[in-house]
C-alpha cells in the first residue's frame, strides 16, 4: 500500500522539519520524524480543505495539539499549498516569520488554534467538535447536509496527560461526538525522560472508559493501518474516536526513542547521519523532491472542487430555506443580526435592587433567542451564575432525555441545544469554548464563580493570545459571598485577571451597567470579555440622577459629579462597591465637600480612551483620590495617584454572614466617609488639592 511517491513526500515533511529545526537551531524535530505517515496519510487522504481559502467555514478542523511539533504543521502547509513560503520556513522561529516556535492561530494561514501549553489543543477540539455538531442540527434539513465535516487532532504523551484534556475527553466521551477523531503520537518519551518512569495507564482502555472509540495502529510507519483506522474512526459516528499510533520519536536519527530527540535541533552530524539512514540525499538542505511537491499540491485543487460543491449546497440550501441560509450567513460572517439587542430591557430605579448575576441573566435570556450564535454554559453552577438560555434546549446527544430530566433548560436534548452543560470541569470548559470560538460561528460563553477562573486561566490567556471572541461570566466575586468563607472569597482574581494582556474585564455596578456590559461583550471583536458579577442584590441607581449607565462604554465614568465639575475629592469603585462609594458621596456633599464619584468597571476599556478623555474623568490636577474595591490593591496606584489611598483587601477572607464580612473589613459607608475625609485633611494640612 505504500508507494515510493508516499515514502518520498514523507521523507519531504520529515527532512524539511528536520532542517527547518536546524536552521533555526532551535525546536523540536523528534515528532515530525516519528508523526510524519500519520500526518501524511491525514492531509493526504483524509482531512477535507482548501489551502486557497483556509477559512472555508465547511472545512475539516486539524489541530496540532502537540504544539511543539510546529515544524511538522508548517512542512504541511508549506507543500499542501497554504500561503507561508519556503523562506518563511528558512526563517522558522525569527522575527517576523509566519512560522513562529508554536502555531499561532491569526499569524500563519492554515493555523486552526494556537498550540503549545499542552493538552489546550485537545479541548478546543473538542470544542470544535461541539460546534459542528450544534450548527449541523440547526442548519441541516433533509437532503442539504449544510454543515457536515470533521474535527482531527495529533496529540501525544503530554497532551493526553494534562488535565485539561482528560477534562474535554471525558465530556466528548459523553457527548459521544462521533466527528471528532484524535491520533495520538504514542512514541513513549516526552520531553525530560521515558514514560515508563511517569504515565504507565493503559491508556485505551481509559479512553474507552470515557466513551470513546479507540483504534490502535502497532506501526506508525503502516500507511495502510493508518488509513484503515482513519476509515474506522470516520464508520464510528456515536463515539468520538482515540487512534493510538505506535510511534518512534526523532524516527531514523542516532537519538531515536530518547528524549534527546524531543526537544533539540539533532546537531549537523546526525542530521547527515538520520538522512543516509533514511535514503534522503543530504545535500542540499531544505530539499522539496518535484514529484512530491506535485502530489502534494494536487490539494489545491482537490480543496478548491471541495469548496465550490459546498457553494453549490449553500446556493441550493438558500433557494430552499432562506431565512434560514440568511441567519446563517451572519455567522459566517461574524455579524450581529440587526435587531440583536432590541429586547435588552432598562432596569427601574430600585434601592433594594437586584444582583448583577441576575441582571446578567435577565439580559442574556432577552438577547439570546435573537442571538443564534450566543451559546454556552456553566461548570456545574447554572443555578447560581443564572446563565441558562431559558427554553433554547440542552446540548445532548440524541437519543433525547426527557424533558423533565435534572437540570434542563427547558427546550429538549439535543445537539440543537444552545445550552452546554459542561459539568465541574472549569480547565475543559475554558478550552472548548476557545474551540467553539476558533471554529467560528460563534459567541460561546462559560460561567464559574470569580474564585475558579483560577482553575482556567491557562485557557484564558490563550483566549486573549488568539483574541478570541468568548464570554466568561464569574459571579460571587468578592468577600460579600460570606459564609462560604475564604475558599470561595475571589481576592487576587481580578487583579490577576486585568494583568492578562488583550483581555478585557468588567465589573458592572448595577443592573443597568450589566446591559451594557453585555453590549460590550457582545459587540467586541479580537478580545476575550470577563464579566464580574455580584451574587449579592446591588440598588438599581436612579439614572434620572446619576449619569447614564452607557458611561460603561468608556470602562470609568464620573456617575456623580461635584458643583460646577471642580471636585476636591474623587472617589473611584468598580462593581458592588460603587453602591457604597454612591452612599459615601451624597453623605459628604451633604458636608459641603465636593466629591466625584466615579464608576471604573474596566480598566481596559478605560486604557483604551485618549488621554484627554481619561483626564476629564480623573483630572491629573485632583489628587485626593480614594479607590474602593474588595480585591488587592496591586495596580490601583495607576489611578490613586502617590497622594491618593484606596480601601481594598490584601489577605485572604473569613467564614461569616456577607454583611458581617464586609462591616470587618471596612466596607461601609462610615469607613468610606472616614477614610476621605482623613484624605482631604491631609490635603487641606499640606498643600492645594488643585
Ligand atoms: C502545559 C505544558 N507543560 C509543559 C510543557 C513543556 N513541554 C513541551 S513538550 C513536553 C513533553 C513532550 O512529550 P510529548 O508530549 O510526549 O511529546 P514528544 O516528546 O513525543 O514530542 C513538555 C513537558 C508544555 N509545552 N506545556
Amino acid at each position: 500500500m505504500s508507494s515510493e511517491l508516499d515514502q518520498l513526500c514523507i521523507n519531504t515533511l520529515r527532512f524539511l522539519s528536520v532542517d527547518m529545526v536546524q536552521n533555526a537551531n532551535s525546536g523540536h524535530p523528534g515528532l515530525p520524524l516519528g508523526a510524519a505517515p500519520m500526518a501524511y496519510v491525514l492531509w493526504m487522504r483524509r482531512l477535507n480543505y482548501n489551502p486557497h481559502n483556509p477559512l472555508w467555514f465547511n472545512r475539516d478542523r486539524f489541530v496540532l495539539s502537540a504544539g511543539h511539533g510546529s515544524a511538522l504543521l508548517y512542512s504541511l502547509l508549506h507543500l499542501s499549498g497554504y500561503d507561508l513560503s519556503l523562506d518563511d520556513i528558512r526563517r522558522f522561529r525569527q522575527w517576523g516569520s509566519k512560522a513562529p516556535g508554536h502555531p499561532e492561530r491569526g499569524h500563519t494561514p492554515g493555523v486552526e488554534t494556537t498550540t503549545g501549553p499542552l493538552g489546550q489543543g485537545f479541548g478546543n477540539a473538542v470544542g470544535m467538535a461541539i460546534a459542528e455538531a450544534q450548527l449541523a442540527a440547526r442548519y441541516n434539513r433533509s437532503g442539504h447536509a449544510l454543515i457536515d465535516h470533521h474535527t482531527y487532532a495529533l496529540v501525544s504523551d503530554g497532551d493526553l496527560m494534562e488535565g485539561v484534556a482528560s477534562e474535554a475527553a471525558s465530556l466528548a466521551g459523553h457527548l459521544k461526538l462521533g466527528k471528532l477523531t484524535c491520533l495520538y503520537d504514542d512514541n513513549s518519551v516526552t520531553l525530560a525522560a521515558g514514560t515508563d518512569i511517569t504515565f504507565s495507564e493503559q491508556r485505551a482502555r481509559r479512553f474507552e472508559a470515557y466513551g470513546w472509540h479507540t483504534v490502535s495502529v502497532a506501526d506508525g510507519n503502516d500507511l495502510a493501518a493508518i488509513d484503515a483506522a482513519l476509515a474506522a474512526a470516520r464508520a464510528e459516528t456515536a463515539r468520538p474516536s482515540l487512534i493510538l499510533v505506535r510511534t518512534h520519536i526523532g524516527y531514523g536519527s542516532p537519538e531515536q526513542d530518547s528524549f534527546k530527540a524531543h526537544g533539540s535541533p539533532l546537531g549537523v552530524d546526525d542530521v547527515r547521519k538520520t538522512k543516509q539512514t533514511l535514503g534522503w540525499p543530504t545535500e542540499p538542505d531544505f530539499l522539496i523532491p518535484g514529484a512530491a511537491l506535485a502530489h502534494f499540491r494536487a490539494a489545491v485543487a482537490r480543496g478548491a472542487q471541495a469548496e465550490a460543491a459546498w457553494n453549490e449546497s449553500l446556493s441550493a440550501y438558500t433557494r430552499a430555506f432562506p431565512d434560514m441560509a440568511e441567519e446563517f450567513q451572519h455567522r459566517l460572517r461574524d455579524e450581529l443580526p440587526p435587531g440583536w439587542d432590541a429586547d435588552i430591557p432598562v432596569f427601574g430605579a430600585d434601592v433594594k435592587g437586584l444582583s448583577t448575576r441576575d441582571a446578567s441573566g435577565i439580559v442574556m435570556n432577552a438577547i439570546a433567542p435573537r442571538l443564534p450564535p450566543l451559546s454556552g454554559g456553566s461548570a456545574d453552577l447554572d443555578p447560581s451564575t443564572k446563565t441558562a438560555l431559558k427554553g433554547l434546549g440542552d446540548f445532548n446527544p440524541p437519543p433525547t432525555k426527557d424533558a423533565d430530566e435534572q437540570g434542563s433548560d427547558g427546550g429538549g436534548w439535543s445537539y440543537a441545544g444552545r445550552n452546554l452543560h459542561f459539568g465541574v470541569r472549569e480547565h475543559g470548559m475554558g478550552a472548548i469554548v476557545n474551540g467553539l470560538a476558533a471554529h467560528g460561528g460563534f459567541i460561546p460563553y462559560g460561567a464559574t464563580f470569580l474564585i475558579f477562573s483560577d482553575y482556567m486561566r491557562p485557557s484564558i490567556r490563550l483566549a486573549a493570545l488568539m483574541g478570541l471572541h468568548v464570554v466568561h461570566v464569574f459571579t460571587h466575586d468578592s468577600l460579600a459571598v460570606g459564609e462560604d468563607g475564604p475558599t470561595h472569597q475571589p481576592v487576587e482574581q481580578l487583579a490577576n485577571l486585568r494583568a492578562i494582556p488583550n483581555l478585557i474585564v468588567i465589573r458592572p455596578g448595577d443592573a443597568n451597567e450589566t446591559a451594557v456590559a453585555w453590549r460590550v461583550a457582545v459587540e467586541t471583536r479580537d478580545h476575550p470579555v470577563m464579566l464580574v458579577l455580584t451574587r449579592q442584590d446591588l440598588p438599581t441607581l436612579d439614572r434620572s440622577r446619576y449619569a447614564a449607565a452607557d458611561g460603561l462604554r468608556r470602562g470609568a465614568y464620573v456617575l456623580i459629579d461635584a458643583p460646577g465639575g471642580k471636585p476636591d475629592l474623587i472617589l473611584i469603585a468598580s462593581g458592588s462597591e460603587v453602591g457604597l462609594i454612591v452612599a459615601a458621596a451624597e453623605r459628604l456633599q451633604q458636608q459641603g465637600i465636593a466629591v466625584r464619584c466615579v464608576s471604573m468597571p474596566s480598566w481596559e476599556l478605560f486604557e483604551a480612551l485618549p488621554q484627554a478623555e481619561r483626564d476629564a474623568v480623573l483630572p491629573p490636577s485632583v489628587g485626593a483620590r480614594l479607590a474602593v474595591e474588595m480585591g488587592v490593591a496591586q495596580g490601583w496606584d495607576r489611578y490613586i495617584g502617590t497622594r491618593g489611598d484606596m480601601l481594598v483587601v490584601e489577605t485572604f477572607g473569613a467564614s461569616a454572614p456577607g454583611a458581617v464580612v464586609l462591616d470587618k473589613y471596612g466596607f461601609t459607608v462610615d469607613n468610606v466617609c472616614m477614610k476621605a475625609e482623613a484624605l482631604l485633611a491631609n490635603f487641606s494640612a499640606s498643600e492645594d488639592n488643585r
